[in-house]
């Protein structure tokens, strides 16, 4: 599908509502993350060392922030090339934390799922499936290429 300039648009703008309250957004991800998926709670350095929920972890908003930042750029890079292109450095860094974490494909489904709901509460009366979809393609994408190399480095 052509990701075009108006899908590149909806997802600059509904990252720009996320960046009004990044605290409240990242942790609300993060939260349903462990609402589909209670079992991937151990998975998370943040969680395995405290029982208490991270309120206000500042790793827990850094890798929640980079998540949304890198699906945005994917966003630009589909519309500007056709096609999300990872720097190998960054790429191989991230297939290596997940590969290490125990982050198998089927784990892709359930961020997905937790990242399109927060931008759908994030956006109120913004929302619309459009957005969603545009959202939708450019995580797949970027997965992909994470899957990709999860997949080389097993
Ligand atoms: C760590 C991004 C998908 C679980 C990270 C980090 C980033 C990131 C930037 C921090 C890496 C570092 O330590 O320098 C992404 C992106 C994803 C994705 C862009 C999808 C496009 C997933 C999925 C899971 C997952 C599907 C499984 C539920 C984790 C875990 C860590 C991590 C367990 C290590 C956290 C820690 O304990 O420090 N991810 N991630 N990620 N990610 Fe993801
Ligand atoms: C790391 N990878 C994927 C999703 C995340 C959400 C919150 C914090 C860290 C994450």
């Amino acid at each position: 599908m052509v990701f075009t300039e108006k899908k590149e648009t909806l997802v600059k703008d509904s990252w720009e509502l996320l960046k009004l309250d990044i605290p409240q957004h990242s942790l609300r991800f993060f939260s349903l993350i462990l609402e589909i998926a209670p079992a991937a709670k151990n998975m998370f350095s943040f969680l395995r060392d405290s029982d208490e929920f991270p309120q206000n972890n500042p790793k827990l908003k850094a890798h929640a922030v980079k998540v949304f930042k890198m699906t945005c750029e994917s966003a630009i890079q589909l519309r500007e090339k056709g096609e999300v292109v990872v720097p190998e450095t960054s790429l191989k860094h991230l297939g290596s934390v997940h590969l290490k974490n125990g982050v198998i494909p089927l784990h892709f489904e359930v961020v997905k799922e937790a990242l399109l709901r927060t931008i759908k509460e994030a956006s109120g009366e913004k929302w619309s499936d459009e957005i969603g979809c545009a959202w939708g393609e450019a995580y797949d994408q970027l997965a992909s290429a994470i899957k990709d190399e999860i997949a080389k480095e097993e």
